[in-house]
């Protein structure tokens, strides 16, 4: 038996003894359902602009129509985009483990509609917008966003009690997490016998740092991402591959599921 495939079996096998799995997952765990990543060039009205420029409270406080637009192209993109195999393997990985974690840095909500009920969303989601004044919610009205292909620049609506301007539901860069949230993923992360992070580049924190509390807590640590990432060298082992070819493969080896 290869090398390889001694880690794949270490890791099948790690997986069927595990009370606690964890797992991370970043953008590219959407990107086979079309969502771009934050790695991509961004395009139309944006391409001159870094996605991470625009996730800031100065850029909204600059431009808001121009933030606000960007968010309701995402909205828009994410509305029209399936859930794909690496979310479904996701989804079904959770029936087969006493304890499952499901934490993301994705602001789509694609892991709930492909069956993942509780999800730690760590950087927010885009379908809870707030007022930034009295952070009353925001409902979204039913119809989808109607975009020009490009994008347009849109004006944020303004809350009905307070009359201020709506934000998108996410966290911005310099902004602080969810604070029951990060709690609740970094004790899973502590206390896990296996924690995968999946489609992440492992550049932005806290997140990225949930993959060395784990393996501080001497837990299985996998990655997978067709690319290599800083983690490479401290996780168990990284597989390279697509989260929606990988991923359905090893809960098929796993547990023999389809
Ligand atoms: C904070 C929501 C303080 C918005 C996002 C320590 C050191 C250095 C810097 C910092 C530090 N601590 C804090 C910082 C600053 C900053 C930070 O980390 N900066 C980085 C850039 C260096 N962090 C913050 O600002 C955080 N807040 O620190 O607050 C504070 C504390 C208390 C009180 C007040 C303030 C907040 C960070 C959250 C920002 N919001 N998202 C929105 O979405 O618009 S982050 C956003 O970018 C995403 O959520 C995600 O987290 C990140 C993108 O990363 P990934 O998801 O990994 O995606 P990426 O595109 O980078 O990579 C995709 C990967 O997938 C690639 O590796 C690729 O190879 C792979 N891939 C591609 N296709 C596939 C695939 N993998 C599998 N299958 C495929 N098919
Ligand atoms: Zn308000």
């Amino acid at each position: 038996m290869n090398a390889v495939n001694a880690v794949v079996r270490t890791i099948i096998n790690s997986l069927r003894e595990a009370r606690r799995v964890v797992v991370l997952t970043g953008a590219g765990v959407s990107a086979e359902s079309g969502v771009p990543t934050f790695r991509d060039k961004q395009t139309g009205l944006w391409e001159h602009f870094d996605a991470a420029q625009l996730a800031t409270p100065s850029a909204f406080q600059r431009d808001p129509a121009l933030v606000w637009g960007w968010y309701e192209w995402r909205r828009a993109t994410v509305l029209a985009a399936q859930p794909n195999a690496g979310h479904r393997a996701l989804a079904a990985m959770a029936d087969h483990v006493p304890q499952f974690t499901l934490i993301t840095q994705n602001v789509d909500d694609l892991h709930e509609r492909a069956g993942s009920p509780h999800v730690l969303h760590l950087h927010g989601e885009l379908a809870r917008p707030y007022c930034e004044a009295c952070r009353r919610s925001y409902v979204f009205p039913i119809r989808a966003p109607k975009l020009p292909p490009g994008g347009a620049r849109i004006e944020p609506p303004c809350c009905e009690v307070c009359g201020a301007r709506i934000r998108p539901g996410v966290v911005w860069f310099g902004e602080a997490l969810p604070e029951l949230t990060w709690l609740a993923a970094r004790e899973a992360a502590k206390q896990c016998d296996v924690f995968l992070c999946c489609g992440t580049s492992a550049l932005v924190q806290p997140a990225a740092s949930l993959t060395h509390v784990a393996i501080d807590g001497g837990a299985v640590t996998v990655q997978v991402n067709p690319n290599p990432t800083d983690l490479d060298t401290s996780v168990t082992a990284a597989i390279r591959g697509t989260s929606g070819t990988v991923l359905p493969q090893l809960v098929a080896e796993t547990w023999g599921v389809k």
